[in-house]
């Protein structure tokens, strides 16, 4: 793995509904993240934080069922252009929302730099939802969609090229929400999916297994994206859409470990922490425990 790492904040809380997610990098940093990681005898460079921009007025405004879409293809914009040179200085990016719908300008920066990238998109939703099939107009419910090419122009063409991904280079980990849409755009495109039930049948070993199997030969670098609402609300309950029945600590953290054995992880994002509906910063803490276990943490 590069021990390079650069850290990019994103104080973005406008893909969805409940402020405060926008504080999820001052509490993954207040966790103890670059003390953790240093200890793993990485070079870390923190860049601070993105500057997204305030919408003007009525955030309830939402034109053609995407709120905020401005700000947040301004703010994607920002982001990608950050990351993107991340990567051209041979660094790891590791980015911290903010809510999900920073995915777009991360994987924007990310996969310029790959033929077939791969993401794994660790998450209790798909995130493949368009203005059309989106039942609540957020747009952090979108940015899968987006990557793949697939809605609002002023999303897909953030850093002027698109798609950014390939359907078949993606793998879905840990889905228990998906609307009729996703399901759709699933099967059609052949999007590869490990729901709850799946997870539960085979065991997360043999789901990590499958799953590193399946990317290994189809890309040149694997990005991370994981959606603390991929846990269970009870282990990471500092989120704005948790889902019950999710994937526990115990078998994420088994996940990073399997991923940092394999060696495929180039880029990382960990988002969707709330520290205003958090206890006690236990999501942040969750988040940090993860990392530690990406980046190489073993007792033996
Ligand atoms: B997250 C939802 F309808 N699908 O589109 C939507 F259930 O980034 C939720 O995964 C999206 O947290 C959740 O609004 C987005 C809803
Ligand atoms: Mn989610
Ligand atoms: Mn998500
Ligand atoms: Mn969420």
């Amino acid at each position: 793995m590069n021990k390079q790492l650069s850290v990019i904040g994103v104080p973005m809380d406008l893909g969805q509904m409940r402020r405060g997610v926008d504080m999820g990098p001052s509490a993954i940093r207040y966790a103890g993240m670059v003390e953790r990681l240093e200890q793993l005898k990485y070079n870390i460079e923190d860049l601070g934080d993105i500057e997204i921009p305030r919408p003007k007025q009525n955030t309830d405004e939402k034109e053609d069922n995407l709120r905020n879409l401005n700000e947040i293809a301004e703010g994607s914009r920002r982001l990608a252009k950050a990351v993107d040179e991340v990567v051209e200085n041979k660094r790891f990016p590791l980015v911290l929302g903010g809510d999900h719908s920073i995915a777009m300008g991360t994987l924007a920066g990310v996969a310029k730099h790959y033929e077939n990238l791969g993401v794994i998109w660790y998450d209790a939703h798909g995130d493949l939802n368009t203005a059309d099939s989106s039942p609540s107009g957020n747009i952090h419910g979108m940015p899968l969609a987006v990557s793949l090419g697939i809605g609002h122009e002023k999303l897909t063409s953030i850093h002027d090229y698109e798609p950014k991904i390939k359907p078949e280079n993606i793998v879905i980990i840990g889905a228990r929400s998906l609307d009729e849409g996703e399901r759709v755009l699933i099967e059609e495109k052949g999007i590869k999916v490990y729901t709850m039930h799946e997870v539960d049948r085979m065991g997360m070993t043999q789901v990590m297994e499958e799953t590193v199997d399946y990317l290994k030969d189809r890309t040149d670098g694997v990005h991370l994206s994981l959606d603390l609402d991929g846990l269970d609300p009870n282990e990471a309950p500092g989120v704005g859409t948790p889902v019950m029945g999710g994937l526990s600590y115990r078998e994420s953290h088994l996940a990073m470990e399997m991923l940092h054995q394999s060696g495929m992880i180039t880029s990382a994002e960990f988002v969707e922490v709330n520290p205003i509906l958090d206890e006690k910063n236990k999501t942040a803490s969750v988040a940090v425990g993860l990392m530690g276990s990406l980046f190489g943490e073993s007792l033996k």
